[in-house]
């Protein structure tokens, strides 16, 4: 897992994006003792040096702490087809890692565990963000997506029935 914190560090550098497609869903108030998703985002953006990104953003009720190994954050993308998951994405933090808190990672793959992919990936406040290279993806359709935070069993799905965009 370390080796993948240098990934993420190197790929840290801010660059202005034009976002070039965009869009965003709300999910209510309603999660006791979880990561409570209030808004999500999916971001098509490409910076000054021509590198196409989807920028996946989630904010929560409350700060995060998953990079202390409080919870995690599951997307399902539908980039093709029918209404099937084409790609799974995990935001979690360094299990191993206590003290000090470990770093956090993003990982994309399909659902069958192949392709997996870590990414970059920044938590602020009550914000994460990852951004994936457009190439590992096959997108042929308006993309939809759904998410969920999960923190010691407890799940907030978002939205709760169905998909954002499309
Ligand atoms: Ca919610
Ligand atoms: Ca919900």
């Amino acid at each position: 897992m370390r080796r993948f914190l240098h990934v993420a560090v190197a790929t840290g550098v801010l660059l202005t994006a034009t976002a070039a497609w965009a869009a965003s869903g709300t999910d209510p108030n309603d999660t006791t003792g979880g990561i409570d998703i209030l808004r999500s985002s999916v971001n098509k953006v490409e910076t000054d040096d021509g590198k196409v990104r989807l920028v996946l953003k989630a904010a929560a009720e409350d700060p995060l702490a998953i990079d202390q190994d409080e919870g995690s954050i599951f997307w399902a993308l539908d980039t093709r087809g029918g209404a099937l998951t084409e790609y799974e994405v995990y935001v979690f933090g360094d299990l191993e890692a206590t003290d000090p808190p470990g770093p956090l990672y993003c990982l994309v793959q399909r659902p069958n565990g192949s392709q997996k992919h870590y990414v970059e990936v920044r938590q602020v406040e009550n914000v994460a963000t990852c951004r994936i290279p457009r190439y590992l993806l096959k997108i042929d359709k308006p993309l939809r997506w759904r998410l969920a935070g999960r923190l010691r069993g407890v799940i907030d799905r978002a939205p709760d029935v169905g998909w954002y965009g499309g």
